[in-house]
């Protein structure tokens, strides 16, 4: 038997610093995504989709997300069998659900497909009065379960040291992870996909084989979140800027369908062109693209300090006889001539 394992999809999500259009988009974007996926799982020889939680990202979200994935569910042949996350504990089921859409819970905690019987998060109890371990088990959790101090933790021992389980289906962490517990194979798939800089990498599902024992994870959603570090110390002309920008992002791997954040480190100089509009308007092909600028002045305090009718030479100097500590002297001097500058205080 063959399984898509899939969790945390947080459909309706926005990253809600991209600008409006691009939030839309990525949202139209993932039910297509979803629906291609789904529509071809029959012929990758799916037999079951499992969805561990957090499916959708809030209590309401607007229909046509709700619509979109459901008419997604019927293209597929299979059962989808879904647990709820901490996020869509809560949601409103207020329509009919397609045949195949299966919710495990207390009430319904437990489906069998030809000799598999797939398990919901549910009390050990329930499990013991219809468990056949002529079958193969499946379960599918959501919470973390290494994590004591966590406020989503679930003690997974109770499931593993009382049944045996070919497979472990977990969600609720976004990052591909596996891990052997008691001899069985626990795994988080991660995020289908990406909503924000702090779940930068590939994003997908896992591919199960229950036969051999045997999964893999797949790399799904097409637009990645890169962050991208660039150190412009020595550029003095745009140009050259703009050519050590540009041999960082090409240097992160990125396509130009990615979102990226350029983050600037280093020294520039008083008078080092940079012209950070024109770099951010230069780099437009990017689906999206931020610069975060955490460059820092480098000042010449000999030149500055003996400049003449100056108001730098004049507070440098005032500096260097009311604070003795040489380290935060420097911090005060950056901050000052920079604010001199008519700059942005970093
Ligand atoms: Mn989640």
């Amino acid at each position: 038997m063959k399984l898509l394992h899939a969790a945390d999809i947080h459909l309706g999500a926005k990253n809600s610093k991209l600008p409006l259009d691009r939030q839309n988009l990525l949202r139209s974007e993932q039910v297509l995504q979803i629906r291609e996926l789904f529509s071809h799982a029959d012929e990758d020889g799916f037999d079951a989709i499992l969805i561990c939680g957090d499916l959708f990202h809030a209590k309401k979200l607007q229909s046509k997300i709700t619509t979109g994935f459901f008419s997604s569910v019927k293209e597929f042949s299979g059962p989808v069998l879904y647990i709820k996350g901490n996020h869509d504990e809560k949601f409103d089921f207020e329509f009919e659900l397609p045949k195949n859409f299966i919710v495990l819970d207390e009430n319904n905690p437990c489906f069998t497909l030809k000799n598999t019987t797939f398990w919901g998060q549910v009390d050990p109890q329930t499990i013991r009065q219809n468990y056949n371990p002529e079958n193969q088990n499946v379960i599918l959790l959501h919470g973390d379960f290494e994590k004591t101090n966590s406020n989503d933790y679930f003690d997974i021992t109770k499931y593993t040291d009382n049944f045996h389980f070919d497979y472990i289906a977990l969600g609720h962490v976004h990052t591909f992870s596996y891990k052997s517990v008691s001899g069985m194979p626990a795994v988080y798939p991660g995020s289908l996909f990406s909503n924000g800089f702090d779940e930068c990498g590939d994003k997908g599902y896992v591919s199960v084989n229950l036969e051999n024992k045997k999964f893999a994870f797949q790399k799904f959603a097409g637009r990645r979140y890169i962050i991208c570090n660039c150190d412009i110390t020595g550029f003095n002309t745009y140009e050259e800027l703009h050519k050590i920008v540009i041999s960082a992002i090409k240097d992160s791997g990125e396509s130009k369908s990615d979102l990226l954040r350029v983050i600037l480190q280093g020294y520039y100089s008083e008078n080092s062109e940079k012209y950070l509009q024109t770099l951010q308007s230069s780099l437009s092909e990017y689906f999206y693209i931020e610069i975060v600028d955490n460059s820092k002045l480098k000042i010449d305090f000999d030149k500055l300090k003996n400049e003449k009718l100056s108001f730098k030479s004049e507070f440098l100097l005032l500096l260097e006889q009311n604070e003795p500590d040489e380290q935060v002297r420097n911090e005060i001097a950056r901050l000052g001539i920079e604010a001199l500058r008519g700059e942005d205080i970093s």
